[in-house]
C-alpha cells in the first residue's frame, strides 16, 4: 500500500516539475511497472503508459464526493434530520441573454432543482424586460423568483476613477495588449461587482448560501442529494467543480498588492493559501545567502559545493603552491563573482501567486465567506488599487486569493460528481458502478426521459446518471497542475501542507564537506 501511495504521489508530482519529459519517462516506466507486477488499486486503465486523473481515485481522508454514487432522492427529502438550507441561485445576466439563460434554467431543474425548489435571483446593471422575467418565470415552476436591479455605484466604478483620462487609456491599452476581455469595460465592471459586490445585494442578503450560475451552462449528471446540506452538515463553506490557472496578463500585480495588504492588516493565513502560491523556501539553512538564492531543489546541490570549494580556498589563504588542489575553489571563486541571483520577478518575500484558482462561474458557498471583516477590507484595498481597470483582475483569481486568506484546505470541497460545462471548458465525471441502483423519478412531464443510455458505470467513478459529451476535453486531463495540487495538499496531514519538500541545508552541507574533504584533503 505505502508503495502505491508512494507511486502516485511521484505521478501526481509529476505534473508540477519542470523536468517534464524526465517524469513523464519515470511515470511510463513506473506505470508500465505497476500495470505488470499488478493491477494498482486507485487508478483504472492507463493510455500509453500514463493514467490520466480522470480515471483515478482523486478522494482523500479530507475530502471526496458526498456520496459514492446516486442516492434516493425521495427518501433522502423524507428523512426526518433532512433540513432545507437558506439558499439561492443567483445569475447575473443581460436581457439579451435570455435563450441561454433557459438552456441553464432547463438543466439544473431536470438534474437537480426539481427536486429541491430552492429559489433564483437574477441581477442586472440595467431592469430586466417585462417579456424576460415573464419567460424566465415560466421555465421555473416549482420555485421562487426574484428579478433585482443592481444600483450605479455598485456596478460602476467610483466617480473619481470612471471619467479619468487613465481609466479609457488603461482600459483602450489592455486591448492593444491582446488582454482577454481586456478592452470591455462592461467586464471589468462585472469581474470586479462579482469579486466584492454581488453578496451585497440587497437580494442576496437574504440568504446564507448561494449557488452561482451563468447562461450557456450545462450540468451532465443528476445531483440526487442537496449540496448545501451536505455541506453544511461536513463543515464545507466554499465548493467548486474547475480548478485551473489564469492567464499572467490578466493579473501581473494581483499577487502584489495581496501581500502587501497581508503585511498591512497582519493577516493570519489559512492553510488554502498554500493550494494558490508557490512557497520558494525549499531549502532549510543557517545560510540566509544560501537559502534566499536556492528557489528549486536542482540548483542546491551545486550551490552548496560552490559554497564549501571557496570556503576551503579562502581558508588557505595564500600558501597557495598547491595550485592544482584548488583549481576547483578559483573556478568556483570566479564563478560566483559572474553569477547573478536569480531574479524571479513575481516572487515577493519568498513567494509567487501560481496562477491557480477556482472557476468562479460555478460557485456553491456561504455568503459569509465573503461577507467579513477580511474579505470586506481585502476588496477594499483591490478596488483602491485600481487593478479592476488598470489590469483586467478576474473575479475568480479574486475570490481565490480572497479566500485563501481565511479559510482552510478542509473548509472547501471539490464536487467530483458534478457534471458542468460552461463556455468550451468542462468537467464530466466517470459513472460510479452502482449508479443505476435508483432509477430516475419525475413528475414534471417537461422533464421525462425518453432515452436513458447513461454512461457506463466504472471504477472509481462518482457521476450519478452521468451523459458525457463524447470527443471533447475533459478538464482534469488537459489543465491537470491545478487540480494536481490540490489533491497533493490534501493528501497530507493537517498542519504538514506543503506543495514542495523542504532540503535539509545543512545536512547536505556536511555531506557535501565531507566528500569533498576526502578528495582534497584540507
Ligand atoms: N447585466 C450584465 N451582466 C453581465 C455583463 N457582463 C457580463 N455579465 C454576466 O456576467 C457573467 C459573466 O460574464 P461572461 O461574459 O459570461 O464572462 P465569462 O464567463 O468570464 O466569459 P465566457 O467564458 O466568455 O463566458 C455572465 O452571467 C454574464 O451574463 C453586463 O455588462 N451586464
Ligand atoms: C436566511 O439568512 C439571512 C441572512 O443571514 C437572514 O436574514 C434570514 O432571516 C434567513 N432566513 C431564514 C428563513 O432563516
Ligand atoms: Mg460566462
Amino acid at each position: 500500500m505505502l508503495v502505491v501511495r508512494r507511486v502516485k504521489n511521484t505521478l501526481l508530482r509529476c505534473f508540477q516539475c519542470n523536468a517534464m519529459t524526465t517524469c513523464i519517462a519515470v511515470a511510463f516506466i513506473i506505470t508500465i511497472g505497476m500495470v505488470l507486477v499488478s493491477k494498482p488499486e486507485f487508478m483504472d486503465e492507463a493510455i500509453d503508459g500514463f493514467v490520466p486523473f480522470s480515471r483515478m481515485d482523486l478522494t482523500t481522508k479530507r475530502d471526496g464526493p458526498f456520496y459514492p454514487s446516486c442516492v434516493n432522492t425521495q427518501d433522502y427529502l423524507l428523512d426526518p434530520s433532512y433540513t432545507k438550507q437558506n439558499a439561492s441561485f443567483i445569475m447575473l445576466t443581460r436581457n439579451e441573454e435570455l435563450e441561454d439563460v433557459i438552456k441553464t434554467i432547463n438543466s439544473i431543474e431536470e438534474h437537480f432543482n426539481q427536486w429541491f425548489h430552492y429559489p433564483y435571483v437574477f441581477l442586472n446593471d440595467v431592469p430586466f424586460e417585462k417579456q424576460f422575467k415573464a419567460t424566465v418565470k415560466a421555465a421555473i415552476v416549482g420555485a421562487d423568483v426574484e428579478f433585482g436591479t443592481i444600483s450605479e455605484v455598485s456596478w460602476n466604478f467610483p466617480s473619481n476613477v470612471k471619467e479619468t483620462f487613465e481609466f479609457h487609456n488603461a482600459i483602450e491599452d489592455q486591448g492593444d495588449r491582446g488582454v482577454l476581455y481586456g478592452n470591455m469595460e462592461s467586464y471589468h465592471k462585472m469581474c470586479r461587482f462579482y469579486s466584492g459586490l454581488f453578496y451585497k445585494h440587497p437580494l442576496m442578503q437574504k440568504f446564507e448560501w448561494y449557488w452561482r450560475l451563468e447562461p450557456d451552462v450545462e450540468f451532465f449528471c443528476d445531483i440526487t442529494y442537496d449540496p448545501f446540506w451536505e455541506m453544511h452538515q461536513n463543515g464545507k463553506k466554499y465548493g467548486f467543480s474547475i480548478i485551473i490557472p489564469e492567464l499572467y496578463w490578466t493579473v501581473p500585480n494581483l499577487f502584489r498588492y495581496t501581500k502587501s495588504f497581508i503585511r498591512h492588516q497582519g493577516v493570519k493565513l489559512g492553510s488554502l493559501w498554500k493550494l494558490f502560491t508557490k512557497d520558494y523556501h525549499i531549502f532549510e539553512s543557517d545560510d540566509a545567502e544560501l537559502q534566499d538564492w536556492i528557489n528549486n531543489g536542482a540548483d542546491s546541490k551545486a550551490k552548496v559545493s560552490e559554497k564549501i570549494a571557496i570556503k576551503q580556498l579562502l581558508k588557505k589563504g595564500n600558501e597557495a603552491q598547491k595550485i592544482n588542489d584548488d583549481k576547483e575553489g578559483i573556478m568556483n571563486l570566479i564563478n560566483k563573482a559572474r553569477s547573478k541571483k536569480h531574479i524571479v520577478e513575481d516572487k515577493f518575500f519568498g513567494e509567487e501567486y501560481n496562477l491557480c484558482h477556482f472557476w468562479s462561474n460555478f460557485e456553491i458557498a456561504r455568503l459569509n465567506v465573503f461577507d467579513n471583516e477580511i474579505y470586506n477590507s481585502f476588496f477594499q484595498y483591490l478596488e483602491e488599487s485600481g487593478g479592476f481597470w488598470k489590469e483586467r483582475w478576474g473575479d475568480a483569481p479574486v475570490h481565490s486569493i480572497g479566500l485563501s486568506l481565511t479559510l482552510d484546505l478542509d473548509d472547501v470541497h471539490y464536487f467530483r460528481d458534478i457534471g458542468y460545462r460552461h463556455s468550451t471548458i468542462q468537467h464530466c465525471p466517470r459513472n460510479a458502478v452502482e449508479s443505476d441502483v435508483f432509477s430516475y423519478v419525475t413528475e414534471d412531464p417537461r422533464f421525462k426521459r425518453k432515452n436513458t443510455a447513461y454512461d457506463e458505470g466504472r471504477n472509481y467513478g462518482c457521476g450519478c446518471r452521468c451523459i458525457c459529451p463524447k470527443y471533447k476535453r475533459e478538464i482534469e486531463d488537459s489543465s491537470g497542475f491545478c487540480i494536481n495540487i490540490w489533491i497533493n495538499l490534501l493528501n497530507e496531514e493537517r498542519g504538514h501542507e506543503r506543495q514542495d519538500e523542504v532540503l535539509d541545508g545543512n545536512e547536505m552541507e556536511r555531506l557535501v564537506r565531507e566528500d569533498y574533504l576526502k578528495e582534497f584533503g584540507n
